[in-house]
């Protein structure tokens, strides 16, 4: 499929189901912790500076983001989990956002779950990889941040957060960075696959 990545624009942002888009246009959702670098895959891959705002305070993104790609993909920018800082009412809240979108949304072709290459993955980045596996839902497992650590390192990591998160492998594993671009083609490569 030949998609205008240039033609992207934030669509609406959603608290609920009634919220959402009304029609069959494929959607790839983007989960991962707070500060991870969600809504800077999402300007990496749309080559935009800050069409998904970024910010250094985790946190930020508390609604659904859905963005437009040429009337033919969108990515939805969910919150992200893991925020010691919110209210355990507000963290419940987020849940069940989260997992109203994620269990009932027909569009969503698959999620791409994003883990800091840098460390193991946290308890809630296991839950969420199990989530996703117990639903059945395509992932994309994308390590972020790779320019962080220098290249002959990138494998003893890969291998930590795959034995940590008891990893699939027929999932996608891609090591990628915002800065270096590294893993560009092969998110997109992964993406389209799934449309
Ligand atoms: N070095 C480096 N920094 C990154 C990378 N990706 C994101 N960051 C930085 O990490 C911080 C958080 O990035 P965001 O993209 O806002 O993270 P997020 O997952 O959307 O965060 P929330 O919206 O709070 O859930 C920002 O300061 C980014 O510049 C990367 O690949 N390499
Ligand atoms: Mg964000």
């Amino acid at each position: 499929m030949e998609i205008n990545t240039h033609n992207a624009e934030i669509l609406l942002s959603a608290a609920n189901k009634s919220h959402y888009p009304q029609d069959d246009i494929p959607e790839i959702a983007l989960a991962g912790r707070s500060n991870v670098g969600k809504s800077s895959f999402i300007n990496t891959l749309l080559n935009r500076k800050n069409l998904a705002r970024t910010s250094g305070k985790p946190g930020k993104t508390q609604l659904l983001n859905f963005f437009n790609i040429d009337d033919k993909l969108r990515f939805v920018d969910v919150p992200g989990y893991g925020y010691a800082r919110v209210s355990k009412k507000e963290r419940e809240k987020w849940g069940r956002m989260i997992e109203e979108y994620l269990t009932s949304r027909e569009n969503l072709r698959a999620v791409v779950s994003l883990v800091d290459l840098r460390h193991d993955p946290s308890a809630d980045d296991v839950q969420m990889y199990e989530f996703l596996k117990y639903y059945e839902i395509p992932v994309i497992l994308v390590a972020t941040k790779a320019d962080k650590i220098p290249r002959g390192k990138w494998n003893k990591h890969e291998s930590a957060i795959k034995k940590k998160l008891d990893f699939d492998k027929n999932d996608d594993f891609i090591l990628f960075s915002s800065v270096t671009k590294d893993g560009l083609d092969a998110a997109w490569e992964a993406i389209l696959s799934k449309i």
